[in-house]
């Protein structure tokens, strides 16, 4: 698991200036290695045409070999058949959900410190996401940002397991968050609304490598 955290784009299409498709399958040559499908907010899809984008990105995410993970709807992964599912604090108890997607599936759980990962772990996540790292203006009811300090918190309970940082994450402080413990981050905006996806994902790619050196 904690490779394919090393690049780990979260997108919808109310994310996207450019077609969607095209801009995942431009992430995914730029170096993402992990998707999830977050259809969320003011101007997202829904019904039978948030499930159509769905299978078109587990199509390109399959076709370049990386897990296709879905944001919150236990039923909708199910229906897409996707690779795993991905759960905040306020979205059902961590348990329920691993027993309604089975034990193949990946189950991500959001944390914000210590205590929420060290409860998400036991019960049984794959991975956590930590944040915000940074201010973001993508995710209107975020907690406090503590910055990549929660990571480094975290790192010295579980040293191993799959962690990585979400929020305000960009090509300069996305060196901080790896360098601080995580195996990776998670970016929304810095991808989705590039001019560039590949040179974006590059970039980034770029610093996480750099990062898991000098952790
Ligand atoms: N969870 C915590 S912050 C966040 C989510 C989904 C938004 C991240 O978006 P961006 O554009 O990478 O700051
Ligand atoms: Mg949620």
């Amino acid at each position: 698991m904690a490779e394919h955290l090393q690049l780990y784009l979260v997108m919808g299409s109310q994310n996207c200036y450019q077609d969607p498709i095209e801009v995942l399958q431009k992430a995914i040559q730029g170096g993402v290695t992990c998707f999830q499908y977050r259809e969320k907010g003011s101007g997202a899809k829904v019904g039978s045409e948030r499930g159509e984008l769905g299978l078109h990105f587990k199509e390109a995410c399959h076709s370049y070999g990386i897990p296709f993970i879905v944001n919150d709807d236990v039923n909708l992964a199910m229906e897409l058949e996707a690779d795993g599912v991905h759960i905040g604090q306020e979205d059902g108890m961590v348990q329920e959900i691993r027993s309604l997607i089975g034990s193949e599936r990946l189950l991500g759980v959001s944390a914000h410190n210590v205590h929420e990962a060290e409860k998400a772990i036991k019960e049984g996540a794959d991975y956590i996401g930590v944040g915000p790292m940074f201010h973001t203006s993508t995710k209107k009811d975020t907690e406090q940002v503590r910055g990549p300090i929660v990571i480094r918190e975290i790192r010295e309970v579980f040293p191993d397991f799959p962690v990585v940082g979400i929020g305000g994450i960009s090509k300069r402080n996305a060196y901080d968050v790896v360098s601080s413990g995580a195996n990776g981050v998670a970016v929304i905006s810095a991808i989705s609304q590039a001019e560039n996806a590949i040179i974006a994902a590059q970039e980034l790619k770029q610093e996480v490598e750099y990062g898991v050196l000098t952790e």
